[in-house]
């Protein structure tokens, strides 16, 4: 088997006593709300209190006319509704991409324009801009305009194609331009105006806090658009104000999904949507998703409801598990393991997974052919019921759409899970020797493109080492993803970048890559990606790091800070729920509990403290400290952890991050 746990390395984050007690009594925050976020570079009195009390929305928004491109479109769009144009929203299928469609085609629509929508199938037709659809626009819908959101700004070639149909194109997107090697100058699509906020205009400042998300323009694009329809040219009428502070709910979806830092602006914005939009203006289909997964009314939303509840299942959506080429290939592995079978055991849970899959996309053909507020395309996929749960107002249909998309995330997770076994089995398989690979190129013929990123992820994280997955559908061209280790200087676009003569496409980022190979190339891309892994990623790049905000004796953790704590949220990237360091204790108790085993439940001593500590995503754990347990039930723990308070038992706990047997 392969070493799975490596350690992690702890890495206090910086501290001076001192100063930050002088600090503490200079702003009156408290001693531990100071330690964290003097450890986090925030050292100044004044951005101290405005971290912890961020100003209120018509302050710490910046203002719509900052963003390159925004007015323009604005003023472009305006004159587009009042001549009673036929505009289409065309967005993306990932939580940021949907929830942008949603605001921009519910905004057009707030000012009287005659707007539909368009988010692409993944699989058929994938990112950005497409032809095809272009085409059907113009001649099946009579569509004028189309703008673009959370996609576009690398779509040159397609928005020179649109405009020689005549449509009239608005780019809004926020991905990385395409920038060329010569003159080091952006090259942009053709448009009516493009609207993104690291765009280059001379003479137009840079906007001020560049790290927003494709909503978020949206958002902002909106906004604009309410203040040019408006009377005076300032104000926006009532229905767009109250429409604006819904629509910051969607925007802050889409800022947590697209792991965009909780810094700036994106602070104010997802603040204010878990306190208020998201509470008061809460879309029916998010109400009915959280109901229908959570078994249970909704509280108020935190950040790790939208990336743990939320995000995942409207994504499911996008990422068409069901169509009927996944359900041929499903049938195809089906067929396999029945051939399998007469000689082995049976297989009752996959017998399962295709039947179940048939129903499903039955029932999502049913779901896609209700009335829909577009009409274009017979071709869009089920991410479109993604946006619909977003905006539909009808109790009924939101509760339909909502047990629907939980449905496709559980089929997703069943893929997943199978998947995962796979790809367990050929690594762990001796005779395929990939357990000594310095990077794992697995293959597999059932698998099925829209999960193994997923799943390339977790091997990624879970053996720190550079994972690339490949869904054998095509001989010709095959898709595959690609993905690094995290807290890594390895990059995966250079390294498919250097073995990208077996390559048929291939693109991405740093950390996650997405590429297309033949089938018969699949053995020596495997050997050219190793070599270049083995030579360009040290031994010292694979330690993953926890980063510790705070070390406390165990007595200290009191509902008290819990709700200190909290003034620091919400939490996610680029400000973390904090983590906390406990050395030198003692377990009085570990048990595995929760429905299948799998949840962590500890009691840790310090002198005569105890406390209760939990986790969720580490079976493994539960084993190795019994047996150190069991060993010598008075050795001692290090322990670092998130806190929490838990509201059921009335007490404040521990969530695990990482542990090690005490060096005291
Ligand atoms: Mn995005």
């Amino acid at each position: 088997m392969v070493q799975e746990k490596k350690s992690k390395a702890w890495i206090a984050r910086p501290q001076d006593p001192k100063l930050v007690a002088r600090l503490s009594e200079q702003t009156k925050v408290s001693p531990i709300l100071t330690q964290i976020l003097f450890g986090r570079g925030i050292a100044e009195p004044d951005k101290l209190v405005s971290f912890l009390a961020p100003p209120s929305l018509a302050r710490g928004l910046h203002n719509p006319s900052k963003l390159p491109g925004c007015r323009e479109a604005a003023a472009f769009l305006a004159d587009a509704i009042r001549a009673k144009k036929k505009i289409v929203v065309y967005g993306d299928y990932d939580v940021d991409g949907m929830t942008a469609t949603a605001i921009l085609l519910q905004g057009i629509r707030v000012c009287g324009g005659d707007a539909i929508f368009y988010v692409p199938n993944r699989l058929e037709e994938g990112y950005g801009l497409n032809c095809d659809a272009l085409r059907l626009f113009k001649e099946t819908e009579n569509v004028d305009v189309v703008v673009t959101v959370d996609c576009g700004i690398t779509s040159v070639e397609e928005a020179r194609f649109a405009k020689s149909l005549g449509l009239q194109m608005v780019i809004t997107d926020h991905h990385t331009p395409i920038v060329d090697e010569k003159t080091g100058r952006q090259i942009l699509p053709e448009a009516v105006a493009i609207v993104h906020p690291k765009l280059e205009i001379d003479g137009f400042p840079p906007y001020p806090f560049p790290e927003i998300c494709g909503a978020f323009v949206a958002f902002k694009l909106v906004w604009q658009l309410g203040v040019e329809m408006g009377t005076d040219g300032v104000k926006t009428s009532p229905e767009m104000r109250e429409f604006l502070l819904k629509a910051i709910g969607y925007a802050a979806l889409g800022t947590i999904a697209d792991v965009m830092p909780l810094q700036d602006e994106n602070r104010v914005l997802v603040r204010y949507a878990l306190n208020n939009s998201l509470v008061e203006h809460l879309p029916l289909g998010l109400k009915y998703l959280v109901e229908t997964a959570s078994a249970g009314k909704p509280k108020k939303l935190t950040s790790d409801d939208v990336s743990f509840v939320i995000a995942p299942r409207l994504n499911a959506a996008g990422r068409e598990v069901l169509n009927e080429k996944t359900l041929e290939i499903l049938k195809k592995g089906q067929q396999g393991k029945d051939d399998r079978m007469t000689s082995g055991p049976s297989g009752q849970d996959e017998q399962s997974e295709y039947e179940k899959a048939k129903d499903d996309w039955e029932l999502g053909k049913k779901l896609l052919e209700h009335p829909q507020p577009l009409a274009a395309a017979g071709q869009m996929g089920l991410a479109r019921l993604g946006v619909e749960l977003l905006i539909t107002d009808r109790p009924d249909r939101a509760n339909e759409l909502a047990k629907y998309v939980n449905n496709l995330n559980q089929t997703r997770q069943k893929l997943e899970q199978r998947i995962m076994k796979e790809a367990r089995a050929l690594i762990n398989n001796e005779e395929t020797g990939y357990a000594d690979d310095p990077a794992f190129v697995l293959a597999g013929e059932d698998w099925h493109p829209g999960v193994i990123g997923i799943v390339a992820g977790r091997l990624a994280e879970t053996y720190s080492r550079p994972t690339v997955m490949i869904a054998l559908r095509d001989p010709d061209s095959s898709s595959g993803s690609a993905r690094g280790v995290s807290d890594s200087s390895f990059n995966m676009y250079d390294a498919l970048d250097s073995c990208s003569q077996y390559l048929t496409r291939f693109g991405g980022h740093a950390g996650a890559a997405g590429l297309g190979i033949k089938q018969s190339n699949v053995a020596a891309f495997r050997a050219a990606f190793c070599d270049y892994v083995a030579n360009h990623f040290a031994e010292s790049d694979y330690v993953p790091r926890v980063y510790i905000d705070c070390e406390l004796p165990l007595a200290a953790l009191t509902p008290q800070i819990c709700h200190e704590i909290e003034k620091l949220a919400p939490f996610g990237a680029d400000n973390p729920n904090p983590v906390f360091v406990v050395q030198g204790l003692t377990l009085d108790s570990i048990r595995a509990a929760g429905a299948n085993a799998n949840v962590l439940q500890a009691k840790f001593r310090q002198r005569q403290t105890t406390r209760r500590a939990v986790c969720f995503n580490h079976v493994d754990w539960i084993q190795e400290l019994e047996r150190l347990h069991a060993e010598n039930a008075l050795a001692k723990y290090d322990v670092a952890f998130n806190i929490a308070y838990n509201d059921f038992m009335q007490q404040v706990e521990m969530r695990i991050v990482d542990w090690r047997v005490s060096r005291q």
